[in-house]
């Protein structure tokens, strides 16, 4: 079959809920993957974060290989002997001690709100059903109803009435707004240390560590969603670790499993995980032996390979490589550690049709926020990798 022929096949048979590129991929290793033409392409966008570790890392493969011989789902109506050391590891790099493990990221997010508005009601004596949440605007948080319900994003919310309530919307990066918005019914402020679909938008030095500030002074959660700044993304563990702040509440998702499968988790304090009982809260893949063995290899590549230090080095060196190409179309260029964004003029043309010229090059990456070109690349490239990059991205950014 050629490209055409898969992408006739997507075509007649998919739903039309996705716009992508061309591309027709076969085959991924490390930073590079390759479509069924032969042609290869660095990977700029790590499917949204998911695959920090690169593609078909060979450590996690061989763990997945293993375990889908001997136990892959058990429900968590019995216990199974990869849980209890994927939870240790993953609180013990979190520095929260409770696990709450689900498969996406939505699910852990919808996991962290349920836990939120329990603690709100049975904790902080909050009046039923008067919880309410603080969210950013441009957050994105995942596509249930509830998530898209205190989105800003029009498409993301149109025509998917009635909403669910309880949320209050505030400008990001606005410490003052925060204070603003606070009253005796608020429950948690819910917030990514950087808005990636917002169009990778880092807020001021310090306002993670402020807002934790508000939090504690007016009895009120903190839950970091770092769905896709987390896991090395920002050359750090975690991006809060930046700021030295505790959350709460920590979700986690994406490179959880180094794009091998989905697993993700809601993690938290003592007191706040401590609303869940017996069969508040649940879902059948949730926890699952496979997803634990994969999710334990995963951390241990992150950590064996100190990907966040990577992260942080390589994202310094590509950033500042970015910033002196010569274009007239770029407005700005921004980010930390690998998750970086090249904002263009509006009169650039939108940088979707930049996107399919770095394709036509060799270069996979995503427009966020129609404006915003994602340079996302695995957290394994290497400076040759990049250099590789490079002088394709400059022609496309000095050419179109
Ligand atoms: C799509 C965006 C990125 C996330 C944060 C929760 C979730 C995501 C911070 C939900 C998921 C994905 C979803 C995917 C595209 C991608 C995305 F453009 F949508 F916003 F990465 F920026 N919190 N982000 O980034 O996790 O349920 O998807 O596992 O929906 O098109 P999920």
């Amino acid at each position: 079959m050629k490209a055409q022929d898969y992408i006739e096949l997507e075509n007649r048979f998919g739903a039309n809920n996705y716009h992508p590129l061309d591309v027709v991929l076969t085959r991924g290793e490390g930073v590079w993957v390759w479509d069924v033409e032969g042609r290869k392409y660095l990977d700029c966008l790590s499917a949204y974060s998911a695959v920090n570790q690169g593609h078909c890392h060979p450590r996690i493969a061989e763990v997945i290989a293993g375990q889908v011989q001997r136990l892959t789902l058990t429900s968590r109506a019995f216990r199974n002997d990869q849980l209890g050391r994927f939870y240790e590891k993953l609180a013990g790099l979190s520095g929260l001690p409770k696990v709450l493990p689900m498969n996406s990221g939505a699910e852990a997010v919808e996991t962290a709100l349920k836990a939120i508005r329990k603690w709100a009601y049975t904790v902080k004596g909050i009046p039923a059903d008067q919880a309410e949440i603080i969210v950013c605007a441009n957050n994105f948080h995942g596509r249930t109803i509830t998530i898209i319900s205190f989105s800003t994003e029009d498409q993301y919310r149109k025509g998917f009435g009635p909403l669910t309530p309880g949320f209050k919307i505030i400008p990001f990066g606005d410490i003052d707004a925060l204070k603003r918005a606070v009253q005796p019914n608020t429950a948690a402020f819910l917030v990514e240390p950087i808005q990636g679909e917002g169009g990778i938008i880092i807020p001021p030095e310090g306002y993670l560590k402020e807002a934790e500030k508000v939090c504690r002074e007016n009895h009120i959660l903190l839950v970091v969603d770092e769905i896709q700044t987390g896991l090395g993304r920002t050359g750090k563990m975690f991006a809060h670790h930046y700021e030295d702040v505790h959350p709460d509440g920590l979700i986690v998702g994406k490179a959880l499993s180094g794009g091998f499968y989905p697993v993700s988790a809601f993690l938290a304090t003592e007191e706040l995980m401590g609303v869940f009982k017996p069969g508040d809260h649940g879902s059948t893949f949730g926890g699952n032996p496979l997803a634990a063995a994969i999710g334990r290899a995963a951390l241990d590549v992150l950590v064996e390979e100190d990907l966040p230090s990577r992260a942080a080095e390589m994202g310094a060196y590509f950033l500042n490589r970015l910033r002196n190409i010569p274009s007239s179309h770029v407005k700005e260029v921004r980010g930390k550690g690998l998750l970086i964004g090249v904002e263009l003029k509006k009169e650039a043309g939108g940088a979707r049709r930049f996107c399919e010229a770095l394709a036509a090059e060799g270069v996979l990456s995503k427009e966020t926020h129609e404006h915003v070109i994602r340079f996302a690349p695995p957290l394994v490239i290497t400076r040759e990798e990049i250099d590789w990059a490079l002088p394709r991205i400059e022609k496309v950014l000095t050419t179109l």
